[in-house]
């Protein structure tokens, strides 16, 4: 809390105040300054990073080509960049931050381990009044929220956690030093995206590993390895073809895209490409057909095939039942694993299943499942996040008049573009609810939300401006549209984060928009015709 003399001083004035020191708020940042910003970041932790600051459990590792989920604003930045794997580990992507950090000499502007607990719009000054865990006051033209779509744990509440004896370990908020589980017995909550890449990893260290799924997801091989010299040479000899060709893509990332619709062709053909799928790997399968996402009938087959491949791999057939989804293929984001079902045929490793019968309760020992206790040494929660929403509504954000934007968002978060929220004028979000962010590669995604910041900031400053903020009618019809689009796919169809399913009591929203190349057209167009949907003030 405030230390008196923090609290006695006048609040610290400057131009853009950044709220997290991720991928959004680094090139924020290097933006803000190069257009002669005083800006600052202000960031919870110790460092910088965002969400590979906070993941650090075993395995974690990006699922999109490290050569695509990079930067792409600084030529020489992505020419002399050079990435060890296909897909990037945790280790390497901060590596990545860090020399990005030293590279635009962003490091002075950066304060760590302050967390934002309040950002405050004062209507008389037409300033963002900011205050920090700290106890640091700051007041700032334009806030722009950094926060990260996956950055607030989701801790789910079980009856006597206080009991257990020993430790309990958030994927999210992993410890820095690392987790030696050589020997122990190892409880792991939860089968998603983290979990699926920690369990192979765990249960080579541990004596026992028991998983307590509620869900199981669909997960299909990453077929990570070292990248070579020549694919390397190959696509940094004509990186903006690839990045080109990757803002066509609906998911913002260059994969082999079928344009055939699984409708148009036959059963046989569709598992053909199964196959070739397969052996592709990771998220390739999200090319697959044309209408893998929007027709339940090609989407019945290719989750039939991958359920195939469950049956096939593991060898206890009662475990392969529990293993293998009964949902739609690509309604939850689609995991990447290496030698995940492969795991569950170790001597070592038990699953159960708590989807009829949940956690009853932690013991000193372990916990409960339909009466029987399992004792551990260490338990693993690997339950996900409050996605999108969540690290925004921890900061206590107040726009015109003193509305919450927490009780704004009661119902579900509402914004224009998943930029900005009527009534909270010059408060921008990066990757925002309504926006493609979770469903995209995020540092595409990314970038195109901080130079459309920066062209707003800019056109505010040479035309006399001093707010910008949606209207409500262009809010509330973007709101209509987000659903409509989400509403002609099969994504709507499961318990997911990106619905908010995750979290009990959180409304169920749709919150992603689905398609960066329409999205990325539709900002285009908007600021072509004058910032339409936006209310632009003068002093
Ligand atoms: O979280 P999740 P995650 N009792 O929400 C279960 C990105 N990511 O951290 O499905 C028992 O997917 C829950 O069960 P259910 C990626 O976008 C990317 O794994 O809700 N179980 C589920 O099994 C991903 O989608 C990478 O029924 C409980 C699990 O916990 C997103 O982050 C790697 C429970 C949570 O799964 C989130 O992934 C990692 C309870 N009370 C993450 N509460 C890569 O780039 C929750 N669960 C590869």
């Amino acid at each position: 809390m405030a230390t008196d003399r923090a609290a006695a001083q006048a609040p610290r004035s400057l131009d853009m105040i950044i709220v997290g020191a991720g991928f959004a708020g680094l090139y924020m940042l290097h933006k803000a300054r190069r257009m002669g910003l005083d800006a600052r970041v202000l960031e919870a932790g110790s460092g910088a990073g965002g969400t590979w600051y906070w993941n650090r459990y075993p395995g974690a590792r990006c699922d999109i080509e490290s050569m695509q989920y990079s930067y792409q604003f600084d030529e020489a930045l992505e020419q002399e960049w050079h990435w060890s794997e296909k897909y990037a580990a945790q280790p390497e992507l901060l590596e990545y931050v860090e020399h990005v950090i030293q590279r635009f000499g962003l490091a002075e502007a950066i304060q760590y381990d302050t967390r934002v607990e309040a950002a405050h719009f004062d209507e008389t000054a037409n300033r963002w009044r900011v205050r920090a865990s700290t106890g640091e006051e700051f007041s700032a033209r334009y806030c722009v929220m950094a926060t990260g779509c996956l950055s607030s744990a989701n801790v789910p509440h079980f009856e006597n956690k206080e009991l257990f004896q020993g430790p309990i370990y958030h994927t999210g908020q992993w410890p820095h030093e690392g987790v030696d589980f050589t020997g122990l017995r190892v409880g792991v909550i939860g089968t998603g995206s983290s979990a699926i890449q920690a369990i192979p990893i765990i249960a080579e260290q541990a004596a026992e590993l028991t998983v307590f799924q509620r869900t199981p997801a669909f997960t299909v091989p990453a077929r990570n390895r070292p990248l070579t010299d020549e694919e390397e040479a190959a696509i940094k000899a004509d990186y903006p073809s690839l990045r080109a060709r990757a803002k066509q893509q609906i998911l913002a990332f260059d994969i082999q895209f079928n344009e055939r619709r699984g409708s148009e062709v036959g059963a046989e053909e569709i598992r053909a490409e199964c196959e070739r799928r397969w052996e592709m790997g990771a998220l390739n399968w999200y090319g697959a057909f044309a209408d893998l996402l929007t027709d339940p009938h090609t989407n019945e087959i290719v989750s039939d095939w991958v359920r195939g491949r469950i049956a096939e791999i593991v060898k206890d057939p009662a475990t392969a039942q529990l293993l293998t989804p009964k949902t739609i293929f690509g309604c939850k984001r689609i995991c990447a694993d290496t030698g995940y079902y492969e795991t569950f045929n170790r001597a070592n490793v038990t699953l159960v299943d708590v989807s009829e019968k949940p956690i009853e309760e932690f013991t000193a020992r372990g916990l409960v499942v339909d009466g029987r206790e399992y004792a551990f040494d260490a338990i693993v929660s690997a339950t996900g996040f409050d996605a999108m929403t969540g690290s925004l509504n921890r900061i206590d954000i107040r726009g015109r008049a003193g509305q919450p934007l927490r009780e704004k968002w009661a119902a579900g978060p509402r914004t224009y573009l998943g930029l900005q929220a009527a009534g909270f004028p010059n408060l921008f979000m990066i990757s925002g609810p309504g926006s493609p962010s979770v469903l995209t590669c995020m540092m595409t995604s990314i970038e195109q939300h901080v130079e459309f910041i920066a062209d707003v900031v800019e056109h505010l400053g040479s035309n006399g401006l001093v707010s910008i903020e949606p209207t409500v009618v262009a809010e509330d019809q973007w709101v209509e549209h987000v659903n409509e689009v989400a509403g002609g796919t099969l994504l709507n169809g499961c318990n997911s984060w990106y619905l908010g399913a995750n979290v009990p009591g959180k409304p169920r929203v749709f919150m992603p928009y689905v398609g960066f190349p329409a999205y990325a057209e539709k900002c285009r167009q908007i600021v072509a015709a004058g910032y339409e949907g936006f209310a632009l003030r003068a002093a």
